[in-house]
C-alpha cells in the first residue's frame, strides 16, 4: 500500500476527533458537508469548472463528483453521500472502492430530490458547509456556514496529518516533473504556450486541474506577479524563463517556483543564484516558535543586502527598508499555508475562536502564524523590477536607486523561487527539493 493509502485511517481517525471536540463546543450534533456544483455560465447551457468544496475534500479524496454530500455526526462513522445519477448524456462516476471507502459509510443515490430524506432526522441541529444557501434552505438546514463553526475547523485544518503531508509530497513530485520538461522546454526555444503545455503533459494535468493558474513567464513578463496570459509566439531573445506551477492529489496542491537564465555569467543569473541561496537560508531558519511575520521581515532584510550587492540601489539596510525600496522590488509575501487550498485558510487565525492577527501596517503578508509541528507552508522570496512600484517612491528614495544597473535587469523581469515545507520539531521537511529539483 503506499504511503498516502496507508495513513488514510488515522487521517480519518484525527479527523474525527477534532470534529468531535468542535461540534460539542458548538453545541452541534453535526454538520452536513455538500461537496458543491458547477456553476452556470450566464445564458448559456455550459458550466465553469466545478471545484469541490475544500472541507468535503478533506474527508474523502473525491474532487469530481457534484452534488455529493457528507454527514459528519459526532461520535459516528462519516456517512457519504454518493450521487449517481442515471445519465446518458454524462460519465457517470463508478462507485469508489478503494480502501480509503471502508472508513466511511457509503449510501449511493440517484436523484437529487432523495437527499432530502437521506438527511438527518435530528438535522435541526445540524449545521451546513457549502457554498448553496438555497440548497441547505430546500434540505431544512437552517445554520449555514456558521463563521464561529468554520473558525474552528479552518484553525484545525493548520496542522497537517501525515496523509496530508503525503499527498503533498506526491503533488511536489509531479510538479517537479512538469517543472523539469518547462525547462527543457525554455532552453530548446518554446513559447510561453509551448512551456505551458510540456508541463501539463508531464504533470498529466489538464488546465483545470492545476491548483491555480500556472504562471509561465519569459523575459521582462517575469516582472508580472500573476502573469497567466501564455504568449503564442517565442520572443527573439532568450533572456530568463519564471515558471510558478504546482499540481494536485486527491485535492492537496503544490505551488513552486522556479526561475531560469538562459545564458550564466550575467547578472540576472547571479541574481537567481543568489536569491536561491537567502531562500534556502531562510528555510533553516524555520522551526516552531517562530512567527512567520518575522521570516517575512527578515527577507527585506536579505533583499536590502541583494540590492547593494547587485548595485541597483545603495544604502544601509533599515534605509532601505523604511524608504518602502525593499517594497517596491519584493512587493509580495513570503508565503503562505498551502493545503487543500492553495493559499490555505487560517493564515491569520491564532486560534479556534477566530481571534485574527493582521500583518504590521502597510505589509503585504498571508501568513502571521507562530509555527507548528504540522504545519505547511511556502517561502517564496523574488525581487523584480517593477516600473510602477519604482516610479511611486519618493525623490529621496529615488536617489538611493542606481538607474543604469535597473535598466539592465529589466529585461529580465524578476526572480523568484518557491518551495513547499512542512515544519518538524527540528526543522523542516521539504517536500519540494526531495525530488532532485535544483
Ligand atoms: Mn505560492
Amino acid at each position: 500500500m503506499d504511503a498516502i493509502a496507508q495513513h488514510y485511517p488515522e487521517h480519518i481517525q484525527t479527523l474525527r476527533q477534532r470534529s468531535d471536540a468542535i461540534l460539542a463546543d458548538h453545541q452541534l450534533t453535526g454538520v452536513v458537508i455538500d461537496a458543491g456544483r458547477a456553476a452556470g455560465i450566464f445564458l448559456d447551457d455550459m458550466e465553469y469548472p466545478f471545484k469541490v468544496n475544500p472541507h468535503f475534500k478533506h474527508w474523502v479524496p473525491l474532487t469530481d463528483n457534484p452534488h455529493c454530500m457528507l454527514i459528519i455526526r459526532a461520535g459516528a462513522k462519516p456517512i457519504l453521500l454518493y450521487f449517481r445519477p442515471v445519465d446518458f448524456w454524462h460519465k457517470v462516476a463508478p462507485l469508489p472502492t478503494d480502501a480509503w471507502v471502508d472508513q466511511v459509510e457509503l449510501v449511493e443515490f440517484a436523484r437529487l430530490e432523495q437527499l432530502l430524506e437521506l438527511m438527518p432526522a435530528d438535522k435541526a441541529n445540524f449545521a451546513y458547509i457549502g457554498a448553496h444557501a438555497d440548497h441547505a434552505a430546500k434540505l431544512g438546514l437552517a445554520q449555514v456556514n456558521p463563521k464561529p463553526l468554520l473558525d474552528a475547523y479552518h484553525f484545525s485544518r493548520s496542522i497537517k496529518t501525515q496523509y496530508e503531508i503525503e499527498c503533498m509530497r506526491e503533488a511536489n513530485r509531479i510538479a517537479v516533473l512538469g517543472h523539469k520538461a518547462a525547462r527543457d522546454a525554455f532552453m530548446a526555444g518554446g513559447s510561453e504556450f509551448e512551456i505551458q503545455q510540456a508541463y501539463l503533459s508531464a504533470t498529466a494535468h489538464g488546465e483545470n486541474d492545476v491548483p491555480y493558474g500556472n504562471i509561465v513567464a519569459l523575459n521582462q513578463n517575469s516582472a508580472i506577479l500573476h502573469y497567466t496570459k501564455l504568449e503564442r509566439q517565442a520572443p527573439q531573445q532568450r533572456l530568463s524563463f519564471l515558471i510558478d506551477a504546482g499540481a494536485q492529489v486527491n485535492g492537496y496542491a503544490s505551488d513552486i517556483t522556479r526561475s531560469y537564465a538562459f545564458e550564466q555569467g550575467n547578472l540576472y543569473a547571479d541574481l537567481v543564484a543568489t536569491m536561491d541561496q537567502h531562500q534556502q537560508q531562510i528555510l533553516t531558519q524555520i522551526k516552531p516558535g517562530v512567527r512567520y511575520t518575522d521570516l517575512h521581515l527578515e527577507m527585506h532584510k536579505r533583499v536590502a543586502q541583494m540590492l547593494n550587492q547587485f548595485e541597483l540601489a545603495q544604502g544601509d539596510e533599515q534605509t532601505l527598508i523604511d524608504l518602502g525600496i525593499t517594497k517596491a522590488f519584493y512587493p509580495h509575501g513570503l508565503g503562505h499555508p498551502i493545503g487543500l487550498q492553495v493559499h490555505d485558510v487560517a493564515g491569520f487565525l491564532q486560534d479556534a475562536n477566530g481571534t485574527e492577527l493582521a500583518p504590521p501596517a502597510g505589509m503585504t503578508l498571508r501568513c502571521t502564524r507562530v509555527l507548528e509541528v504540522g504545519m505547511v507552508i511556502t517561502i517564496e522570496p523574488g525581487l523584480y523590477v517593477i516600473d510602477s512600484l519604482l516610479n511611486d517612491l519618493s525623490d529621496e528614495a529615488k536617489a538611493l536607486l542606481n538607474p543604469q544597473r535597473i535598466d539592465e535587469l529589466r529585461p529580465y523581469g524578476g526572480v523568484r523561487i518557491e518551495d513547499d515545507v512542512v515544519v518538524l520539531a527540528d526543522g523542516i521537511d521539504n517536500l519540494t527539493r526531495g525530488f532532485d529539483l535544483a
